[in-house]
């Protein structure tokens, strides 16, 4: 893939560090040519092999420690080189330069992951995923290490070891890979009433996206700008997908799993590959340090968010990812995020989740990447050079030259010196902080329920659904009855009715309670308040479905063409054309891999019936064609068409028939519908191209989910 981005410092400085094979003889390490690659050094022919081979030697030796470990949590991964371009300055509440200048371009590396599952396991888990950012600034590396969901599970980073081996397989058997259905899990959360509404995003279809290019990212925490005078704003982080936030049914999800564990994966190397450049608007909230206690939740607390109703989300600027990385362990593997990277103007708050992680990810590279380093690692430097008197260590790179290691010194004239303020040199915000020494959590942080009752009532209806269906499938997996009713008695503090119908399918009854939704500002005198009833600002946040993102694009949409000898040829390349010119992607899916001959000549499809599922791809269309129908509906076809139609049908997209394949229909499942379906566009019936082109752009019917299922 070519460098697209101009100017990119930092893939310039990569291509630095890349090697080609092309036109090159095969060496050892040592740079000495093998003359044969195929054979061991043995004692005659059929003799036993010689410990003298230095080339077998050095070969096994380095396979025998090519892997690394994994990470500890999110060790499945996709990352992608981008650019990061200022389109608002803030200037006014930054002295970062690259959140000051308007039109600035600072080079980025992204790398999205799931949680829970190891490094080989399937991209559509249901899980939270990693949105991990490295802004290489011209002021040093910034990393901005998010998540596409606006909140965590705990509060204090004490309990990230509890929670991360509870979601983890259990110890006992490794069981189950890459999943939050058991035991563990749910005893650990059910015990937790503070991962209440992290839970009802992580049982939302947000778990489960459509592409990693259709999620949304959070900073999560509340971060501190600083500007030049040294006033200090909170902010929140966004990132805002410009193909709108979109997500697969679950059933779809485990078909998915199977069919190509590697989708998101997949997805986002061929968008990139194809031009289709994933894009996000990037912004902010911004509350004066002063307004710090205007909220009915605390700040610094992680598991709550502000709602856009209260404090709105300004756009400044587009994160663009244009260039799949060359070396997927040198770049993708090797990248160490770590949220204590900041460049001047960006500070932490005193979130007690967030002052926890700043130890932890230096930490776990010095085992993960076996070194203190790991900074030298190419995707890991920063574009600016690297000065100070650290030496050595395991696997140096720089070649430090002359004697001074310390500072201060006279023999090295003093160098290198410490930068002032004005020449970018770093000071933390200036803080008054007093209290006595105590572990303990601030009453502030006490009410568990209200946001994730927001949460929940902000959702459309077909989300709600699939946030229960959801639970039942999670709590029907949990073997101890006493964990699935703990758990409903939690659902209950959020809604009875949820509470109600995941109740009803695991077999527990469920009493109506009173809502303790209990909301105290930070400020408050604790013992005034607590028998008074508070109610929360927000009860219902737009921003927090996903319902209102779909945005009217079938950009990099993927489509299916389901196609048999006899195929209408021209009717093919039509629409094909017409879809393409709009930026979606077309594939073409025939009962087997041989061409197939149309009435214009012959075209060679991608997939065959058997070896692709209608789950990997966003809409169908039959291709038109009475001969070409009756092949699929052949008896050694017409099970896998018929299945590719209904399940497309049954997750809710968009299938076109086309002219002479009604037999297909007929003997679909959809041919039982109840109601007017826009998302099914017959020819026959005067469904044309532009219905099936609005149909796609809208994603899905989910609205017709039960209808679609019945
Ligand atoms: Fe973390 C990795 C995001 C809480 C400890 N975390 C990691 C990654 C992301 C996040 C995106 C993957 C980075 C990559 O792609 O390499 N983590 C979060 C968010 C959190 C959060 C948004 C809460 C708001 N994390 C958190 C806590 C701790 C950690 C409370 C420990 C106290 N996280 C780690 C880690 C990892 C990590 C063990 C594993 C691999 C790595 O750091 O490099 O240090």
């Amino acid at each position: 893939m070519k460098n697209e981005t101009q100017n990119n410092k930092k893939l310039d400085q990569l291509e630095a560090h890349s090697t080609s094979n092309e036109n090159e003889k095969l060496t050892t390490n040592q740079g000495l040519k093998i003359n044969n690659n195929q054979d061991s050094l043995k004692s005659g022919d059929r003799g036993p092999t010689l410990l003298e081979d230095f080339i077998l030697r050095e070969k096994i030796t380095h396979f025998d420690h090519e892997r690394i470990p994994e990470r500890i949590v999110h060790a499945r991964g996709s990352g992608a080189h981008g650019v990061f371009k200022l389109n608002k300055s803030l200037s006014a509440y930054t002295k970062a330069k690259f959140l000051s200048e308007v039109g600035k371009e600072t080079p980025v590396f992204v790398r999205f992951s799931t949680v829970a599952g190891s490094k080989g396991s399937t991209d559509l888990a249901r899980d939270v995923r990693g949105f991990a950012i490295k802004f290489y600034t011209e002021e040093g590396n910034y990393d901005l290490v998010a998540n596409n969901m606006p909140v965590f599970f705990i509060q204090d980073a004490i309990k990230f070891p509890d929670l991360v081996h509870a979601v983890k397989p259990e110890p006992d058997n490794e069981i189950p890979q890459a999943a939050s259905a058991h035991d563990t899990f749910w005893d650990f959360i059910s015990l937790m009433p503070e991962s209440m509404h992290m839970i009802m995003w992580l049982m939302s279809d947000r778990a489960i996206p459509r592409s990693l290019r259709m999620m949304e990212g959070f900073g999560v925490h509340s971060f501190k700008f600083i500007n030049k005078e040294g006033k200090a704003h909170f902010v929140k982080f966004h990132f805002k997908p410009k193909l709108g936030v979109h997500s697969v049914a679950w059933d779809e999800a485990q078909r998915i799993s199977g069919a190509d564990p590697d989708f998101h994966k997949r997805d986002l190397w061929e968008a990139i590959e194809d031009g289709a450049y994933p894009e996000w608007d990037f912004g902010v909230q911004l509350i004066p340090e002063e307004n710090e206690h205007q909220f009915d939740f605390d700040l610094l607390d992680p598991t709550k968010l502000i709602p856009e109703e209260e404090v709105p989300v300004e756009i400044i600027g587009t994160l663009t990812l244009n260039k799949n990385p060359e070396n997927f362990f040198a770049e993708t593997e090797q990248v160490a995020f770590h949220p204590g990277h900041l460049v001047p103007g960006i500070d932490f708050s005193n979130d007690p989740l967030l002052q926890g992680r700043l130890f932890s990810y230096t930490d776990t590279q010095l085992s993960r990447l076996g070194s203190p380093n790991f900074h030298e690692i190419p995707i890991n430097r920063s574009i600016n050079t690297v000065h100070n008197n650290q030496r050595d260590g395991h696997m140096r790179q720089q070649i430090a030259k002359g004697k001074v290691s310390y500072e201060p010194n006279s023999i090295g004239g003093g160098c290198p010196f410490q930068a002032m303020m004005s020449e970018g040199g770093f000071t933390s915000h200036q803080e008054r902080v007093s209290g006595e020494k105590v572990r303990r959590r601030s009453q502030s942080f006490v009410d568990h329920y209200s946001q994730a009752k927001l949460f929940y009532n902000s959702q459309s209806l077909p989300e709600q659904t699939h946030l229960q269906k959801a639970l039942v499938f999670e709590l029907s997996k949990v073997t101890i009855p006493e964990i699935r009713e703990r758990m409903v008695g939690q659902l209950n503090f959020i809604d009875h009715d949820l509470a109600k119908k995941v109740a009803g399918k695991l077999g527990v009854t469920v009493e109506k309670l009173e809502q303790p939704n209990h909301s105290i500002p930070a400020d408050a005198n604790i013992s005034e308040l607590q028998s008074e009833e508070r109610e929360p600002k927000t009860k219902i946040s737009r921003a927090l479905s996903m319902k209102d993102t779909v945005k009217d694009t079938i950009k990099s949409r993927k489509i299916g063409f389901i196609i048999a000898n006899g195929a209408d040829g021209a009717a093919i390349s039509n629409l094909k054309t017409k879809l393409e010119s709009k930026g979606a992607k077309v594939e073409l899916i025939a009962p087997s891999l041989a061409p197939v001959k149309t009435n214009e000549g012959s075209i060679t499809p991608k997939h065959s019936l058997s070896s692709i599922a209608s789950v990997c791809f966003d809409a169908l269309y039959i291709g038109a064609g009475e001969k070409s129908a009756a092949e699929l509906m052949a008896p050694e076809n017409r099970h896998l068409a018929l299945r590719f139609i209904n399940e497309a049908y049954k997750h809710c997209k968009a299938i076109y028939f086309g002219s002479g394949t009604e037999t297909l229909y007929n003997n679909s499942n959809i041919a039982a519908k109840q109601h007017e379906d826009p998302a099914v566009i017959v020819s026959k019936e005067g469904g044309s191209d532009e219905q099936f082109i609005k149909a796609v752009a809208r994603h899905r019917v989910w609205d017709l989910e039960m209808e679609r299922n019945m």
